[in-house]
């Protein structure tokens, strides 16, 4: 390695281990850094400065054809003639998709990525009716009741989708379209502009646009840009929707915020390009670990959504606008009327590098219309192990295996339940991944076998970055079949990670990731077991001694591709290899469980994310609400923040506080940096570790609320962590509301953020009957209120009308309760009637796939619960043949004073206690969880 590398890399490193040091933003570019940006804010500038601005780009109309359920046309830009291809589909399920690539392209423009981000289902069906008029406008209406349309308007041109003939979206509304075609560098004339100099006389030099088109300087780095200038850029309108949510991942608020203007508004844009930023920035714009290009708009009661399909790197620019005449442009056409009241609507510029424009628009009109319709097309969410959602163990590192056995008895010893243990970067041989230190871990599958004895799990950290070593069987075989991201010239990328000097697998060659999957067949991955699963870091990827510690835009992939085309989804690509491979291990296949860091559109099909390195600081666990949401709304819903904060010691008050909201985010891990001091649950001391025991023993309880939570996510995209927007959409008080939120639609959770706080500010929707979670009293009083909050309290209620499953017994780990029995908490709405429903398999195999599940719901009206299997497997229902029901927890003052269960082995009489606060228990009604039709009457 060049010694200037190595000092490079040490610096980076040191820098990582500074732990008082806040983010280097200097390492990270600005759009003014970033050619493309600037040149498309610059265009954007230019437009709205020109009260006459109009777009280039014109429909060619006698090229209008509709073939195959296509709409095809070429599109030409009138400036520089330049033609491009219009494709518009409309698919299931409200969706239409849109694209547009070079007619005649120098060269292919990178678009392979689909196959990664898209399953199938993304098949174009026949619209309802297609046709053009005389001016070339067309029109497609979707279905039969005509309320969904697609104008196409072509000069300038504009794209219109319409609901009730009105427009909700405009692609190209304000006419920023850019689509840089691909020249030739050696025929490329730069323009020319004559500079004025202080003496009077006049210089030609190249025009602003001009810089950096054919190579790009950032700090100490040049990208080659073999390809010269190849960006895209849209504008999209939300008509009147007000919010606008999602394109995570940010450190910002669930609605996102202006970036152009506007009081409070960011000064840079939206950015999206996975990075491993030391010690994030709160409340900003930058990019983080993850990006996933999808957008969702609100207003009341209607919402849409965008997929900008995408993976190379992307900013988007925010601003809103007061509502605005709609009698332009359509609207005239088809003579079309307006007004859809004084609300504010949200203008939206998008821009990528690289690639094809290749966008989705989900007309709703609700937003889980829209979170299923999405999902449709990136993949349902992965249905987890049941193990997964329960609370995990982690830390940079438990130093040996004795640390690790350790740690696993204090569980036990001090009653706290969880089920399973992690080991970072320092339990192998020298960062080299599927391997062991044997001096720490002389005996890992003992280890392993030990936790599974308690049904517990071991994860173990493989990251991305192969360390340059013949010796490792990896990285040996990985050069023997080529398997490496390459440099331009030829040779094997290698780059400074923390094994030292490393290369890239690259997972866009189906041998490579074939390949990678292999390697964690129990034979290849020695002292693995069934109870070892996976954690991805580092798969941005970070590289440290890269431009913006990642790896450079001219490297090249298979197929001849530069890693600037696909850079967001290279982390996403890495952990499907890494899913697939623990879902082939075994000859039964088990549901892999891999926690990612870097993630793109379709990372849900494979896991789990985190929001990488937080800080031990209120604002970083204020930040985890809003954070989790927003990646939850664009599909990927089993997400989590190390709770406690990565970096720094938190107080006791913070952590206990921490685990309040972990345990009501989905993915719950405690996750501590090496420097830190050691911080497990009892070390804390009472009545810290009390208070934790508790919270835990909650997610405990509530693991088969989660489980039916997960099955709704999986089926339909629909977030579990959900925002208030989701579940009250008509509610516009609730439209920014991140400070709180739902787990699925029945528990409201307020997690208390503030350093000192002994009470914080509740919002509950008036619409709704609430119940506290731990009192069960019924919340009186005002929507708005502030309620007590001391230090052993999380502020939770449970919403009338929903029925939530418990499991109350205390156990270890989630494995020892799969066959406790159910509490039942009713909490009635106005009515007195109240739904749940319950979802079981075996938690761990795709037997579901198979139908091997058992799926019921539970409904309470006039007094009466009844129970009814929609779905039963028999052969898992004798598996679970003697669950049952041993309490009901009725909250909303029913009136009774005794209670009857009848099922198939007759009539009995419970026993039912009242409390004052109108809370009825029924015990023990001990009715089947396998038996259909049984119900409790209250009498
Ligand atoms: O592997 C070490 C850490 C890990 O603990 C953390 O969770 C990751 O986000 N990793 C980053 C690398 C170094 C961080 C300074």
């Amino acid at each position: 390695m060049p010694l200037r590398s190595w000092a490079l890399a040490c610096l980076a490193i040191l820098s990582l281990f500074l732990l008082s040091e806040a983010v280097k933003k200097e390492d990270f570019k600005s759009c003014s850094q970033s050619a493309f940006c600037r040149r498309n804010r610059a265009l954007a500038d230019s437009a709205s400065e020109q009260s006459n601005w109009q777009s280039p780009y014109t429909l060619v109309k006698d090229s209008i054809r509709f073939s195959n359920n296509f709409l095809t046309a070429d599109v030409k830009n009138t400036a520089t003639n330049n033609v491009l291809i219009l494709e518009l589909q409309v698919l299931v399920d409200n969706t239409v998709r849109v694209r547009m690539d070079e007619k005649s392209p120098l060269r292919q423009r990178y678009q392979d990525h689909a196959q990664f981000t898209l399953v199938d289902d993304a098949k174009p069906v026949k619209p309802f009716k297609s046709g053009k008029n005389t001016d070339g406008v067309v029109k497609i209406t979707l279905d039969e009741s005509g309320c969904r349309k697609v104008v196409v308007t072509p000069s300038p041109l504009r794209i219109d989708f319409l609901v009730n003939e009105s427009p909700v979206v405009t692609l190209n509304d304000r006419g920023f379209f850019n689509f840089e075609h691909l020249r030739s560098k050696e025929l490329h004339k730069p323009k020319m502009i004559t500079q004025r100099n202080e003496d009077g006389s006049e210089t030609e030099v190249e025009a602003e646009e001009e810089k950096d088109l054919w190579e790009e300087t950032f700090r100490t780095w040049t990208d080659s840009k073999p390809n010269g200038p190849e960006s895209i850029g849209m504008d999209i309108s939300f008509h009147d929707f007000g919010h606008v949510y999602g394109i995570p991942e940010h450190a910002s608020s669930l609605s996102l915020k202006e970036t152009r203007g506007g009081e409070g508004a960011y000064t840079e844009p939206y950015r999206l390009y996975n990075t491993d930023v030391f010690e994030y920035e709160m409340d900003s714009p930058a990019a983080l670990y993850g990006s996933i290009p999808f957008m969702l708009a609100h207003r009341k009661n209607e919402s849409v959504g965008v997929f900008w399909m995408n993976p190379s790197e992307t900013w988007i620019d925010i601003v809103k606008t007061a509502p605005e005449s709609h009698a332009t442009g359509v609207q005239k056409v088809f003579n079309m009327v307006k007004s859809t009241g004084q609300k504010k609507s949200t203008k939206t510029h998008w821009f990528s590098e690289a690639g094809v424009l290749d966008m989705f628009v989900f007309f709703g009109p609700s937003s889980k219309d829209v979170f299923r319709q999405y999902t449709k097309l990136t993949g349902k969410p992965a249905m987890p192990q049941s193990f997964a959602i329960a609370y995990h163990q982690c830390r940079w590192n438990y130093i040996n295996q004795n640390d690790v056995r350790e740690v696993d008895e204090q569980f036990d010893v001090h009653d706290i339940p969880y089920d399973v243990i992690w080991l970072d970067i320092e339990h192998n041989d020298g960062k080299r991944y599927f391997t062991w230190d044997e001096a720490k871990f002389p005996d890992p599958t003992k280890m392993q076998n030990e936790l599974s004895q308690k049904g517990r799990k071991l994860v173990t950290i493989i990251d991305p970055h192969i360390k340059r070593d013949d010796d490792y069987y990896i990285c040996k075989e990985a050069k023997d079949k080529n398997l490496f991201v390459k440099q331009p010239s030829g040779p094997d990328y290698e780059g400074w990670c923390w094994p030292g000097q490393s290369s890239w697998v690259d997972y866009t060659n189906p041998d490579a990731r074939k390949w990678w999957a292999d390697k964690f067949k129990l034979d290849n991955y020695k002292h693995s077991t069934e109870a070892l699963y996976v954690w991805n870091d580092m798969n941005e990827p970070s590289v440290f001694n890269g431009p913006e510690i990642t790896m450079p835009k001219d490297m090249v992939h298979h197929g001849g591709w530069e890693h600037r085309a696909l850079h967001n989804v290279y982390g996403q690509i890495y952990h499907g290899s890494t899913a697939d491979g623990l879902k082939e291990r075994l000859a039964v296949q088990q549901r892999p469980f891999v926690l990612s860091r870097a993630f793109y559109a379709g990372s849900q099909r494979f896991g789990s994310i985190w929001t990488g390195d937080n800080m031990a600081q209120w604002d970083a666990l204020q930040a985890s609400m809003p954070m989790i949401m927003s990646v939850s709304v664009a599909g990927l819903p089993f997400a989590g923040a190390d709770v406690g904060g990565f970096f720094n010691n938190p107080s006791h008050e913070l952590l206990v506080r921490w685990y309040q909201a972990g345990a009501f985010q989905p993915f719950f891990r405690a996750h501590a940096h090496i420097d830190t001091k050691r911080r497990e649950p009892w070390l804390a001391g009472e009545p810290y570790t009390d208070i934790i025991r508790n919270v835990v023993r909650e997610r405990y309880a509530l693991l088969p609320y989660w489980y039916n939570l997960f099955q709704e996510a999986h089926e339909n995209g629909t977030p579990i962590m959900r925002p208030l927007v989701v579940e009250y959409p008509e509610d516009e008080a609730v439209f920014a509301m991140d400070d709180q939120f739902l787990v699925g639609g029945g528990i409201l959770v307020k997690p208390v953020t503030e350093e000192g706080a002994t009470q914080t500010n509740v919002y509950f929707p008036p619409s709704d009957i609430w119940y506290d979670l731990h009192t069960h009293d019924r919340v009186q009083g005002m929507a708005s209120q502030v309620v007590p909050a001391p230090l052993d309290v999380v502020p939770a209620y449970y919403r009338g009308g929903h029925i939530v499953p418990r499991r109350e017994r205390i156990r270890r780990s989630s494995h020892a309760m799969s066959l406790d029995p159910f509490t039942l908490v009713i909490a009635l709405d106005a009515n007195g009637e109240a739904n749940g429903s319950l979802y079981l398999d075996d938690g761990k195999t795709f037997g579901y796939e198979k139908k091997e599940y058992l799926m019921a719901e539970f409904n309470f009206k006039h007094g009466v619960l009844t129970y009814s299997i929609q779905h039963k497997n028999p052969v898992f229902a004798s598996s679970i043949a003697s669950v049952r029901v041993e309490r009901l927890v009725i909250l909303g003052h029913p009136s009774a004073s005794k209670a009857v269960a009848t099922d198939g082995s007759g009539k009995r009489d419970l026993d039912v206690e009242k409390s004052k606060n109108g809370k009825l228990v029924v015990r023990d009604p001990a009715v089947l969880i396998t038996e259909n039709g049984w119900k409790i009457e209250l009498a």
